[in-house]
């Protein structure tokens, strides 16, 4: 396919050149032959160094995500800006950073001289185009749309990358560097003939910005890739050059905003030391396009105002306002606004002087509008101490009971921010019905990008499917076709603002920690610029650009993506159960009773009967009711709600038929099932790329598979044992509460170990585990560690041995195995040292080591020991003995 890109893109010169009858710029035929060997070479060689992941740890650069340098720009020969902006600056180095060294093309060949100053390629606004080319046919674009069209004659070639403003240019830059390896998003038709079919592309929404819920301190609330780039020990980082290249980052996908801190603790940010802080921060994206916001606590002008209120009709507040924003202003030209979340989990409201967020978003709007800036205030807003016995209480009802009803009284420049679902970024729900009850209001869907819910990047996510299916839905306001993405593009209802925001959470280590999980980030991007395109085609760009061009790697890695929600979603959270974790904890482990009977709203009220929330109109809580009719009348009732949804709208016995038959309890069973084995199968997958991909990124990546197979188990489990005890209704297939080859902890000969209750019990093998809490440095001294011990009593053979145990922070226990006193392989003596979620037993913490091969006869002694370090017990759950044929991974 890259070849056929290149090729194509190579017949349009020579193209070019047939139909003029003359030679394009300096071309003779020893340069097209030199043209046809630079393109083979590169094709064989050049990609598949270029587009090879390097996670090695260096300096954080862009490059160490997609932006590996592309092969075919030294087309562009010389490359010059018509305007002076630093954006058009950045795009003019992005471009000849690929075609600096066209004297060493990869593959050895030499560029003539005569190419390489007879070809120009212009970068400017379609003004400074205009002024520049009068004869050129540059159209008129809008902001960000970019042109991009080639000139030949005999003489000289020009290309042109027009902009409709400065960032339309750097986008077109970025969209020629995707070019050889987007495959099919970009019609081959384009690139035979570029003089007369220009690139041409336009955002489909104006708002595409991340969120970072950077705190101060240089922690980052649900970030799990370390610490923030931004800030640390309260003040703006010294070092910002992981700044520039995050922005260089996301102007690559076309991204135009970051708000840089989180929408808790805001207050400091004001500060006037902070403000100047965040000047150099914005000073550090400018040139990428990608303009500074900042979330804001409402409450500010009485915490650090000094004021006696935050009221914000007090004529004192709104003045205070004023003054802050001219403030901000005066240090950073380009601010774009003010993110805020007010009333909820805590934060500071309106609410609390009886205002409504209309009146707070539109004090914080009057003081921006005179700047051209906005507020994205968050539709995120509901009561986390709901009355679980209540059965008509619904947090999911919230968004739209509280914003529905403000509907037309938001000044022009604020925009309703809703997350895609009407809870919280669960592995499924449905689309906020908020989307479709504000026709006059300017709107934004939030997403999130850090997997706050879908495994903290332990677990592989893809989550642009999920986005799109949200983006897709058609929400028939008025009885007409409109899909969410129009709804916020802001075309259904003639909004001139809107668009998407992505929670983004990149930290120090590698942006999101995990490489795949950066799929999400560049999908992000994309699909805000592009709403229609598939994912697929995303993950396919995103896996060409990131991790190999081969086309077995790419379909390995993109099934892998495609695979990867539903697998998730399978064994975590299947018929819109939501993701059944802890929700007063971490969101990351199995808690199927954590996420019922809390305050926070999170329920999927299971009894021994039934389980699910009934959201109907006629009998439950009214929130299939806020859908437009008809949406409304096909979540209403449980016959047309679609399988995936069902428990989200409707509490049904154990044994109601889904649409193909299956019951509802075997369906519980049989996902959670499927989903553990579709996670085993990530590993297999990976492991056919070894020696196909580059060598490093493989050894990281392969780890992180296999632990998440391990812990889809975890989750499996956990969620079968739970089901199967509350229901009492055995599985079909006799898997649910059978383990063949289970060799519990609490049955072994125990020294030293004691046998504890895990909690919730639902997360270890029948609730229980042995631990070995040697508190006493004395005990220790003489203890230094606990032992578990089984007699082997099957039939000889080769096995793996699965030992499921806790690995808690706080310190680094060692686990050895042993077979009648022997080491039981290469690698029966490990470290617990992950760095897994919370600091007591239960699922966040229970992971698997695999021994694998080891030879057992009846009557051997398998021996687990366990040295426990500092807190963490070298607890243990069971082992597993699985015939080492049988075990795939
Ligand atoms: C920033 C969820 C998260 C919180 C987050 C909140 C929000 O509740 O768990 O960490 O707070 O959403 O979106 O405001």
């Amino acid at each position: 396919m890259i070849g056929c890109a290149l090729l194509f893109w190579f017949r349009k010169f020579t193209v070019g050149r047939d139909q003029d009858g003359t030679t394009v710029g300096a071309w003779g035929p020893n340069e097209v032959q030199y043209m046809l060997r630079t393109i083979a070479s590169s094709v064989a060689f050049g990609l598949a160094i270029l587009v090879a992941g390097d996670s090695s740890a260096r300096a954080q650069t862009a490059d160490q995500a997609w932006l590996h340098e592309p092969s075919h720009l030294f087309l562009f020969g010389k490359v010059i800006a018509l305007g002076s902006s630093p954006i058009e600056q950045s795009a003019v180095q992005e471009l000849s950073r690929s075609i600096s060294h066209p004297a060493s093309v990869k593959g050895g060949a030499s560029l003539p001289r005569s190419w390489r100053e007879s070809t120009l390629t212009v970068i400017g606004t379609t003004e400074e185009v205009h002024e520049a080319y009068p004869d050129f046919p540059a159209p008129s674009l809008a902001p960000g749309e970019y042109w991009i069209w080639w000139n030949g004659s005999a003489e000289h070639s020009v290309s042109v990358i027009a902009g409709g403003d400065e960032r339309g240019a750097l986008y077109g830059v970025f969209a020629l560097r995707r070019l050889p390896v987007s495959g099919e998003s970009f019609p081959l038709t384009n690139l035979q003939n570029l003089h007369e079919v220009p690139l041409r592309e336009h955002p489909a929404m104006p708002i595409r910005w991340v969120d970072q819920w950077d705190n101060a301190d240089g922690s980052i609330e649900r970030g799990y890739a370390g610490r923030s780039i931004f800030f640390e020990g309260g003040k703006v980082r010294g070092d910002l050059k992981p700044v520039s290249e995050y922005a260089r980052l996301l102007a690559s996908v076309g991204i135009n905003g970051c708000n840089v801190n989180n929408v808790n603790n805001a207050v400091q940010f004001l500060d006037p030391e902070m403000i100047r802080g965040l000047a150099k921060i914005a000073d550090a994206m400018r040139p990428w396009g990608v303009r500074l916001a900042m979330s804001v606590d409402v409450a500010s002008p009485q915490k650090i105002g000094g004021l006696a209120t935050y009221d914000p009709l007090d004529p004192a507040v709104k003045a205070w306002w004023n003054a802050k924003v001219n403030d901000i202003y005066a240090l950073i030209p380009d601010f774009a606004g003010f993110t805020v979340k007010a009333d909820s989990e805590g934060q500071p409201g309106p609410a609390s002087y009886g205002r409504t967020p209309a009146d707070a978003a539109n004090t914080l709007a009057a003081a921006l509008a005179p700047h051209g800036g906005v507020v994205l205030y968050r539709a995120f807003v509901y009561n986390h101490h709901l009355d679980w016995n209540d059965p008509k209480a619904d947090r999911a009802r919230a968004a739209y009971d509280i914003f529905h009803p403000l509907d037309g009284k938001f000044a022009p420049n604020v925009i309703i921010q809703t997350k895609e679902g009407p809870i919280d970024f669960q592995v499924r729900e449905p689309v906020s019905p908020l989307f479709g009850g504000l026709t006059q209001t300017s709107q934004a869907m939030e997403v999130q990008i850090t997997q706050e819910y879908t495994g903290q990047q332990r677990h592989l996510v893809y989550l642009a499917p999920l986005w799109k299916q949200a983006l897709d839905f058609d929400m028939r306001v008025a009885g007409r076709s409109t899909p969410v993405k129009e709804i916020v593009s802001g075309t259904s209802f003639h909004r001139n603002l809107g668009g998407m925001v992505g929670v983004s959470g990149v930290g120090r280590d590698a942006w999101l920690g995990s490489p795949l999980a950066m799929a999400n980030l560049y999908a992000f991007g994309r699909v805000a610029w592009n709403p229609n395109l598939a994912p697929e085609e995303i993950a396919r760009e995103w896996t060409r650009q990131t991790i190999g061009a081969n086309e077995e790697v790419v379909r390995t890695v993109v099934k892998m993506l495609m695979q990867s929600w539903p697998a998730y979603e399978d064994y975590t959270g299947p018929l819109g159960l939501q993701t059944l974790t802890d929700i007063a904890g971490s969101h990351y482990g199995p808690g199927i009773e954590g996420s019922e009977n809390n305050g926070w709203g999170q329920w999927h009220r299971a009894d021994h009967e039934g389980v699910g929330m009934d959201r109907s109109v006629a009998t439950g809580t009214g929130f299939a009711g806020q859908y437009p009719l008809a949406v409304a009348k096909k979540y209403e009732s449980a016959a047309t709600t679609p399988d995936n949804l069902l428990l989200f709208f409707h509490h049904v016995p154990y044994t109601y038929k889904l649409h193909d038959g299956k019951t509802v309890i075997q369906y519980l069973y049989d996902s959670h099932y499927a989903g553990a084995a579709q996670a085993a199968g990530f590993v297999r997958d990976w492991e056919t790329l070894k020696g196909k991909i580059d060598t490093a990124l493989y050894d990281n990546v392969l780890p992180r598979l296999e632990y998440q197979a391990g812990h889809a188990i975890v989750w499996r489990d956990a969620v079968v044992q739970y089901f199967l005890k509350l229901s009492r209704i055995p599985d079909e297939q006799g898997r649910a509460g059978h383990y063949p080859g289970r060799l519990e902890a609490e049955d072994a000969r125990l020294d030293g170990y004691q046998i504890v209750d895990v909690k919730p019990w639902e997360d270890a093998s029948r609730g229980k585990a042995v631990s070995c809490d040697l508190k006493q440095p004395m005990q220790r001294e003489k203890q230094p560690s606990c032992s578990a011990e089984w007699t082997y009593e099957g039939p000889a053979g080769r096995f793996d041995i699965a030992v499921q145990y806790f690995d808690l922070q706080g310190g680094v226990a060692k686990v050895a195995l042993t077979v009648n006193g022997q080491a039981a392989g290469m690698d029966a003596t490990w470290v617990a040292d992950a760095m897994l979620p919370t600091r007591r037993l239960h699922g966040d913490n229970s992971t698997r080591h695999i021994v694998e091969g080891v030879a057992l006869k009846p009557g051997d002694t398998i021996r687990i020991e366990g040295t426990p370090d500092g807190s963490d017990p070298a607890a243990l759950d069971y082992i597993e003995l699985i015939p080492a044929a049988s075990n795939r991974h």
